[in-house]
C-alpha cells in the first residue's frame, strides 16, 4: 500500500544532459505524486549547501582548479554524505524522492573524461539504489544545447555533452545496478 506512511518511499532519479529539461520535470512529477496522495519531496545533486559542495561549486563556477580525479570523489562524497539523511529521514518515512542528479551522472560525466568505468563506478558502491532512473537521454546534445540550460558552468559545452551522452549510453547498454541499497 504505497500511501501507507509505514511503507518504503521510492527512490526516483532523473538523469540527462544539461538542458535536457530534468529541472522542470522533477519539480512536475514531485506535484503529481503529491496530487495522487503519496508525499513526495525534490532533491538535487550536487547539494552545494554543505562544505563539500561549495567546493564543488567553485570548480563548476571556475574559481577553483581541481584534479579531475578530485573533483569524481568529491561529487561522491556529496552523495555519501546525505545518504543517511535520504535513507533515514525521507524514504523510511515514507517520502518519496525525485532526484535529480545522481551516480549515473557521476560516472557519465567523468568517464567523458576518459577515465575506465570501473574507477568511476567504485566509489558509488553501497550508495542507494534507485526504484527507478528515468533518463530523458533521446534528447541529442545539440537540442539540449539549444533549450538554454547551459549557463556557463565548466561541463556547459556542446562538445562535452556529446560525451556525456554517449558514456550515459554506453552505461545503459551495460544495464549498470551496481549500487545496492
Ligand atoms: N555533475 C553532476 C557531475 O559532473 N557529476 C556528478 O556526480 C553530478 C551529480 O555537475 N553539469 C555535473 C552535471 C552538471 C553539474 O549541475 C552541476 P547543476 O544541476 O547545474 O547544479
Ligand atoms: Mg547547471
Amino acid at each position: 500500500n504505497g500511501h501507507s506512511s509505514e511503507s518504503r518511499g521510492a527512490l526516483i532519479i532523473l538523469e540527462g544532459l544539461d538542458g535536457s529539461g530534468k529541472s522542470s520535470q522533477s519539480s512536475r512529477l514531485v506535484s503529481y505524486l503529491e496530487g495522487l496522495g503519496f508525499p513526495a519531496e525534490l532533491w538535487r545533486f550536487p547539494d552545494r549547501n554543505t562544505s563539500v559542495g561549495q567546493m564543488i561549486s567553485l570548480n563548476l563556477s571556475n574559481k577553483s582548479q581541481l584534479d579531475d580525479h578530485t573533483i569524481h570523489l568529491l561529487f561522491s562524497a556529496n552523495r555519501w554524505e546525505k545518504r543517511s539523511v535520504l535513507l533515514f529521514y525521507k524514504l523510511k518515512s515514507g517520502i518519496t524522492l525525485v532526484v535529480d542528479w545522481y551516480s549515473y551522472s557521476g560516472v557519465a560525466f567523468s568517464s567523458a573524461k576518459g577515465f575506465d568505468f570501473e574507477w568511476c563506478k567504485a566509489p558509488e558502491q553501497g550508495l542507494l539504489a534507485p526504484d527507478l532512473v528515468k533518463g530523458d537521454l533521446d534528447i541529442s546534445p545539440e537540442k539540449a544545447a539549444e533549450r538554454g540550460g547551459y549557463g556557463g558552468e565548466r561541463y556547459e559545452q556542446l562538445d562535452f555533452q556529446r560525451k556525456v551522452s554517449q558514456q550515459y549510453k554506453s552505461l545503459e547498454d551495460a544495464s549498470w545496478k551496481v549500487i545496492l541499497f
